[in-house]
């Protein structure tokens, strides 16, 4: 009788809207089947035999199930009715990496891809159709992603969030299928990853935000970020750090003077003296310790907006003699040598360097490089970073800086000429802009990723408002092809996640109803 009691909470607590289609992103292809399939308590997780590389994901489903409706299901080895049954292919899909099928029938549910990717997606649609119901549909889906990177980036220079909140925002993340962190750890306000070799970035560097200078040190020590990056690779995500340079370099600079390159008067020791090499094997060791702590492909060196601060340059004797001995005679030109000379650092670190689009023209070289494309003022930009052959990953500020605006009601946020990146306008990127690319340049598009930058935010709330939900438009303009992007009927499935946001307590914009919450203002 316990038992039953406890089932029929449960089922209950998973809501009970029946919405096959609620999946976002939209998959490429689901087929619905007459009759439905009852998750219940005797429902068992089955681990195919030979998959041993889904032991993780069979743990991480269990979880989502436990989360979502309460019920701890049994994991066991043999196959037969009512069970949930996660398998690798013996023979190609047809469906790339990170591709999936998931067949519910009477009998329960199978989820089968070529990789471990694949079934973790597969598993992230489950989960999202048992947070609308357990009694799911019958229905057979065919899935794949229309561009391998689909990012978030977090500033977390600005304004610190900690450990709890990223292993939130990732977890979001995976239920989106977004695969890629990126973590920007550095800027002026202060500098928050630990660095064994040079401890004064965190005890001194760390110190203060955007909006207090006088902040208590906040930092991700290596052991925090062990935590982070394992959380994130276990639901597929890769985490890629930022360390800004040659601007952008204030809190370093702070810690270690010695290698300022100076700044201006409204950004003080805004840049990292590009002349001296004492500054080369600095940033070469911290670089070396980041590559250590990431085991992803990437690493971001930044790259943007030296120009806003590299004045002083000019009166650095190291710099003239470094131009002198060059020939240059412009510091766009001592930019470019730093930038290349970085970018091989990285290369020897057996990585893959990004940077923000300004490096384009440094002559780097394509193979070395990606390009994330953010001046959306300047399409050029995009234009040469794909003439030269360069990858790119598009995250222009309208409509994919989630510091912008999303309502033409609100008050704190960016504008850029009254632009702003609304829910329709994020879901209809990247259509439009890459309409006049052929077929080689297209293929060149990595894919996008939405900037979450801090300036203006600084509690969890209105992170959390600035971020949802356009973070499942985004998703699904990463994810679903062109063909089957279609607004209104992602109005409709954004109606049940909108109820999961409700369960999860996340502080959201709800575009159904402007009015509904407060606009939290930021700093
Ligand atoms: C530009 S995007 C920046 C950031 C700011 C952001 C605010 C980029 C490469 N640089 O430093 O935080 O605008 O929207």
């Amino acid at each position: 009788m316990k038992k039953i009691i406890v089932v029929l909470i449960a089922v209950w607590a998973c809501g009970n809207a029946v919405f096959a289609q609620g999946i976002i992103p939209k998959p490429e292809k689901i087929v619905l089947k007459d009759g439905k399939f009852t998750l219940n308590g005797e429902t068992k997780i089955v681990r195919a035999t030979g998959a041993e590389k889904l032991n993780e994901a069979v743990v991480l489903l269990s979880g989502y199930l436990k989360g979502s409706c309460g019920m701890k299901l049994k994991v066991v080895k043999k196959t037969g009715a009512n069970t949930i049954v996660l398998d690798l292919a013996v023979k190609d899909l047809g469906l790339g990496k990170e591709g999936y099928m998931l067949d519910v029938s009477a009998g329960g549910v199978k989820i089968t891809a070529n990789t471990k990717y694949g079934v973790l997606h597969g598993i992230q649609s489950l989960r999202q159709l048992v947070d609308a119901s357990t009694e799911i549909p019958q229905m057979s889906v065919r899935d794949k992603p229309r561009y391998g990177w689909r990012g978030l980036m977090l500033d977390e220079s600005r304004h610190f969030f900690g450990t709890g909140e990223v292993l939130k925002l990732l977890d979001r993340m995976a239920y989106y299928k977004l695969n890629r962190f990126h973590w920007h750890l550095t800027d002026a306000p202060g500098w928050r990853i630990e660095i064994k070799k040079y401890p004064k970035l965190t005890t001194v560097g760390a110190k203060g935000h955007h909006t207090d200078a006088d902040a208590p040190a906040r930092f991700y020590t290596q052991a925090d970020i062990k935590k982070i990056v394992e959380y994130a690779r276990v639901r597929g995500i890769t985490v890629v750090p930022e360390i800004d340079m040659p601007g952008h370099a204030g809190a370093a600079n702070r810690a270690y003077p010695e290698f300022s390159g100076g700044g201006s008067r409204r950004l003080p020791d805004f840049t990292f003296n590009p002349g001296k090499e004492a500054t080369y094997a600095y940033l070469t060791d911290i670089l070396t310790e980041t590559a250590g702590l990431f085991p992803g492909r990437w690493l971001h060196y930044g790259g943007d907006e030296a120009h806003y601060g590299n004045a002083k340059w000019l009166t650095l004797p190291d710099v003239q003699a470094r131009m002198k001995k060059s020939g240059y005679t412009t510091l766009l030109e001592i930019e470019h040598y730093f930038n290349r000379r970085m970018a091989g650092v990285i290369s020897g670190l057996g990585k893959t360097t990004i940077g923000w689009d300004e490096v384009t023209e440094s002559g780097i070289k394509p193979s070395q490089a990606i390009v994330m494309w953010w001046r959306h003022n300047k399409p050029e930009a995009l234009d040469s970073a794909l003439n030269k052959g360069f990858k790119v990953i598009l995250c222009p500020r309208v409509p994919c800086y989630f510091d912008f605006v999303q309502h033409s009601s609100h008050k704190c946020g960016r504008r850029w000429k009254k632009k702003f990146g609304d829910l329709r306008g994020v879901h209809a990127f990247p259509e439009g802009l890459i309409d006049k690319y052929d077929k080689k340049a297209q293929a060149q598009i990595m894919g996008i990723q939405t900037c979450v930058w801090t300036e203006k935010i600084k509690e969890v709330k209105r992170l959390e408002f600035m971020t949802f939900p356009r973070l499942a438009a985004l998703a699904e303009a990463a994810w679903t092809q062109k063909a089957n992007k279609d607004y209104p009927d992602f109005q409709k499935r954004l109606k049940t996640h909108l109820k999961q946001y409700d369960k999860w307590g996340i502080y959201y914009f709800n575009p159904f109803d402007p009015t509904a919450v407060k606009e939290p203002i930021g700093p």
